[in-house]
């Protein structure tokens, strides 16, 4: 059955609660990421007995961080926690799903209908019974209690094909007394089609040909969107056809795979490498691609783009110059583009004063150990990008693990996984856990500052307890770096914690104690060849030590306040 397809007949007979299972299974939904409650237990129940499986994290907003990272590997996540103090603890998590489009679908439990006649306290209850489901309907795309028999089905399949069409989080609550209903008569409902207008998509396509025809330096800049909506091979198709170079967002690293020829690098502002900013730049026809214009994404907002030299192709908007159009499906954008462009020789738009900047693994130049050298979180992640290749998924939490690994070069399509816009602190280690779980033949590796660990690293637990083999690097420079550079003080320092130790705590695992490049070197080779168990790798990090990344962004900020 086609996704945006509601019930058929056969369906008849599921109660709500097998028929949400099946349209998630519908969905290519395998795990249910979560923790129970007394409100969810029976919906728990009937998951348990379903061909999808039950993964039990340590606590709720990891449970939505995995299902965040499992919903970006997989196409779809869904997490599953009871009433109130389950589902207010998803409100952060579910807030940058939706911040970075992914389709996240969150079901709670809630206190049966027939249970609210008298307007009771019931435990869990915050205000109103709606109360929950309000603030969910401002962090999701949609949200919907179900209420009645009789639409049952017809919610779950508009929440379902919403989350899929838009990449959003959608919230789904499930009373408890309706969970085992039969539904005696069901409606359906089909999605509406989607289709670009043929008369707006000739003239926008027609367009920006012509605009970057008549460009003598056209760039392309992919974004996060290309991967959420599966178009990385159409937007290399079109660069390969019409010969542009091509550059990429920070959110959307290895969108494109970083060793393309056309591959330029990460366009990132006065963050990024700076041929690539200049390059960029300097274009006289920027062609973004499904990017979100987040002040990360163009290295806070130091960033420089003309709109008269832009064209801005999103799911949710095209602008060409000042020219707006509307209803023009990106991919049908992408792939007009590539059937109108003719081919034209790179490097015939790549003369003037910038060059092309080279390909990263050239920039970056060969890498040598040097064994008894203190380590540095510049030299980690160039020994780290050696062991990379297009079997590997890198997870960054925030922190100068995210500006650090912008300098890796992720050899795959979409093996980087990063809040690099909502930026929320603690979602590397849930997410290997969504990760691995969604891809267990790939090799998960999290780079993660010891704050941040210290936040939602005992996620840990859920990876041994489900044999997951993946490679955590803790980042430990005694407390929150990035924000000492920004403003100095005691509460940027935390207690420091003997991380190498916990595989005895958790009770599975092995964990590494490094300080030199050597010891790293021998460590990581090491934990990634163990695909037993997790390792755990901490490394010690000087406390004024930072990025290359972080530097320029440093720079870059300071030059723009001196310029006032
Ligand atoms: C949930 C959350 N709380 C607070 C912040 C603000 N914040 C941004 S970076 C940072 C410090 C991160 O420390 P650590 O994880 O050790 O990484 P480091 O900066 O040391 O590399 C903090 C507190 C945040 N981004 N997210
Ligand atoms: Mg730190």
């Amino acid at each position: 059955m086609a996704h945006g397809q509601g019930s058929t007949g056969s369906d008849e007979k599921l109660s709500i609660g097998q028929y949400l299972i099946k349209r998630l299974a519908d969905y290519g939904v395998r795990h249910v990421f979560g923790l129970p409650g007394d409100y969810v237990l029976t919906f728990y129940s009937m998951l348990e007995h379903s061909p999808l499986d039950l993964v039990n994290c340590t606590r709720e907003d990891c449970a939505g961080f995995a299902a965040d990272a499992y919903a970006r590997v997989n196409g779809m996540g869904a997490v599953c926690v009871t009433y109130g103090v389950g589902g207010l603890s998803v409100a952060n998590s579910i807030a940058g799903a939706y911040a970075e489009k992914s389709p996240v679908v969150m079901i709670s439990g809630a206190p049966g209908l027939n249970e609210r006649a008298s307007d009771p306290l019931l435990h869990h209850r915050v205000r109103e019974w709606r109360t929950q489901l309000e603030v969910f309907e401002k962090l999701c795309a949609a949200g919907l209690e179900i209420v009645d028999p009789v639409t049952a089905f017809r919610d779950i399949d508009f929440l379902l094909e919403t989350a899929w069409r838009q990449k959003r989080p959608v919230y789904l609550e499930l009373p408890r007394d309706l969970v085992t209903v039969v539904p005696e008569q069901s409606r359906t409902y089909v999605a509406p089609p989607r289709r670009s207008d043929p008369e707006a998509l000739a003239e926008a396509v027609q367009e920006a040909a012509a605009k970057i025809n008549a460009a003598r330096r056209p760039v392309l800049v992919a974004g996060i969107e290309l991967h959420r909506f599966g178009l990385q091979a159409d937007t290399v198709a079109l660069a390969e056809a019409s010969g542009i170079p091509i550059a990429a967002t920070m959110l959307a690293k290895s969108v494109v795979s970083e060793v393309h020829p056309l591959y330029i690098g990460l366009y990132e502002g006065a963050m990024g490498r700076k041929e690539v900013t200049d390059y960029v730049e300097a274009s006289d026809c920027v062609i973004l691609l499904g990017a979100l214009l987040t002040d990360i994404d163009l290295g806070i907002f130091t960033a420089d783009l003309d709109p008269t030299r832009t064209i801005f192709a999103a799911s949710d908007d095209l602008r060409i110059s000042h020219h707006h159009f509307h209803d023009v499906l990106l991919e049908d954008f992408i792939r007009g583009l590539a059937a109108a462009l003719p081919h034209r020789d790179t490097c015939s738009m790549t003369g003037g004063p910038v060059p092309l900047p080279a390909g990263p693994t050239a920039a970056a130049g060969e890498f040598r150990l040097e064994p008894d050298a203190v380590i540095t979180t510049t030299r980690l992640v160039r020994r780290l990008d050696c062991s990379l290749d297009d079997k590997t998924i890198v997870i960054a939490d925030v922190g100068d693990a995210l500006f650090a690994s912008s300098e890796l070069v992720i050899r795959g399509q979409t093996e980087f996984i990063a809040p690099a816009y909502y930026t929320s602190m603690g979602f590397a280690v849930p997410a290997a856990v969504g990760a691995k779980t969604a891809r267990p033949d790939l090799t998960v590796v999290a780079l993660v500052g010891d704050g941040a660990f210290q936040m939602t690293g005992m996620e840990l637990s859920t990876i041994v307890r489900r044999g997951l083999a993946v490679t955590v690097i803790v980042l430990d420079n005694k407390g929150y770096g990035t924000e000492r550079l920004l403003h100095e003080g005691s509460f940027n320092d935390i207690n420091p914690w003997r991380y190498e130790l916990l595989p005895q705590v958790l009770g599975g695992g092995t964990g590494y104690e490094v300080r030199t490049e050597g010891e790293f070197d021998a460590a990581l080779t090491k934990a990634l060849a163990d695909t037993s168990a997790m390792s755990l790798i901490r490394v010690h990090i000087a406390l004024d030590d930072r990025s290359i990344t972080l530097d320029r962004l440093a720079a870059g900020l300071a030059r723009r306040v001196r310029a006032g």
